[in-house]
C-alpha cells in the first residue's frame, strides 16, 4: 500500500497555564493537510541538527504562522510594537529552509512562514505596519480567521498564479509583519493595494516553495480555490526514500 506523503508542520509555541505549555498549530493546518490526502506530523523547534533530521523524513514541509521573527536573524534591533519572538525557533525554521531547498523538499510558507523563508535566504522585514508603513490598510482582521478582508494582486507569471487561477483575489489578513526587502533567490507574486508585499516564490521553477501572508488553511474548507493550494503542494510531494540523513551538517 501507498503511504501517504508526511507534512511536517513546523509549531508555534502556547503558555495556557504553568502545567501546559508547548508546542501548538492551528487545528485548520492539520485538517487541511489531511483532508487534501497528506499525513500531517507536527515538528517542534529543536536544536536545529535534530530539526534537520525530522525534516529529512518529510516529503514536504509547511512553515506555519506565530511568533515574530527576531530581528537579530536580519541585523536590526527591535522595534517598540514587536510582539513575542523565539529565537531557537527561527534557528530551527532557518536550517530547515536551507535543507528542504537544497534537497528539493516542496515547502508552503504561510504567514510568519514567508517571513522566516525570507530571513532564511537574506531578506528583512517591516517590523509593524501600522507604525512603519505609509497609508496601509487593515492587515489585522479582527473578523474570523476563514473570512477574507483584503485585496491581493497575483503575478500572472507565477505558480500562485497557475494554482489559484486569478490576478485577483481575496484573503484573510492576520499579521502586522511583513516581508520588507526580499531576498535575493525570491521572486514576489502578490502584493496588496498598500504595497505590501502577500506572496512569494522560489525563483528556481523546479522547486515548490511558496510562500504566502494570508491564512489559506483556514479558507480553504469552504473555498476551492484556496484549497488548490494544498492540493497542488501536497501533490508535488513525492514520497521518497529517506537516507543518510546524519550526514548532513548545520552550516
Ligand atoms: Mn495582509
Amino acid at each position: 500500500m501507498n503511504r501517504k506523503p508526511i507534512i511536517g508542520i513546523t509549531g508555534a509555541y502556547v503558555n495556557h497555564n504553568f502545567h501546559m505549555e508547548g508546542v501548538y498549530v492551528h487545528h485548520d493546518y492539520h485538517n487541511t493537510v489531511a483532508a487534501n490526502g497528506g499525513l500531517p506530523i507536527i515538528l517542534p523547534y529543536i536544536d536545529p541538527q535534530l530539526a534537520i533530521e525530522s525534516v529529512a523524513l518529510c516529503d514536504g514541509i509547511i512553515l506555519s504562522g506565530g511568533e515574530d521573527v527576531d530581528p537579530q536573524f536580519y541585523q536590526q534591533d527591535p522595534h517598540p510594537n514587536i510582539g513575542q519572538t523565539i529565537p531557537e525557533r527561527d534557528l530551527s525554521e532557518i536550517a530547515l529552509v536551507h535543507y528542504a531547498l537544497e534537497h528539493n523538499i516542496p515547502l508552503l510558507a504561510i504567514c510568519r512562514g514567508v517571513q522566516i523563508l525570507n530571513v532564511a535566504l537574506g531578506g528583512t522585514l517591516i517590523q509593524d505596519i501600522p507604525t512603519q508603513c505609509e497609508a496601509p490598510i487593515k492587515h489585522s482582521q479582527t473578523i474570523q480567521r476563514n473570512k477574507d478582508s483584503h485585496f491581493v494582486k497575483v503575478s500572472l507569471d507565477s505558480k500562485l498564479y497557475q494554482m489559484l487561477g486569478h490576478t485577483t483575489v481575496r484573503v484573510n489578513s492576520l499579521h502586522h509583519q511583513a516581508i520588507d526587502r526580499l531576498a535575493p533567490t525570491l521572486k514576489q507574486t502578490a502584493v496588496s493595494s498598500d504595497g505590501i508585499i502577500e506572496a512569494v516564490e522560489y525563483i528556481h521553477d523546479s522547486h515548490f516553495t511558496v510562500g504566502v501572508q494570508w491564512h489559506p488553511e483556514s479558507m480553504a474548507k469552504s473555498n476551492s480555490m484556496m484549497n488548490r493550494l494544498f492540493e497542488t503542494f501536497i501533490q508535488s510531494c513525492i514520497i521518497s526514500d529517506k537516507t543518510n540523513i546524519k550526514s548532513y551538517k548545520v552550516f
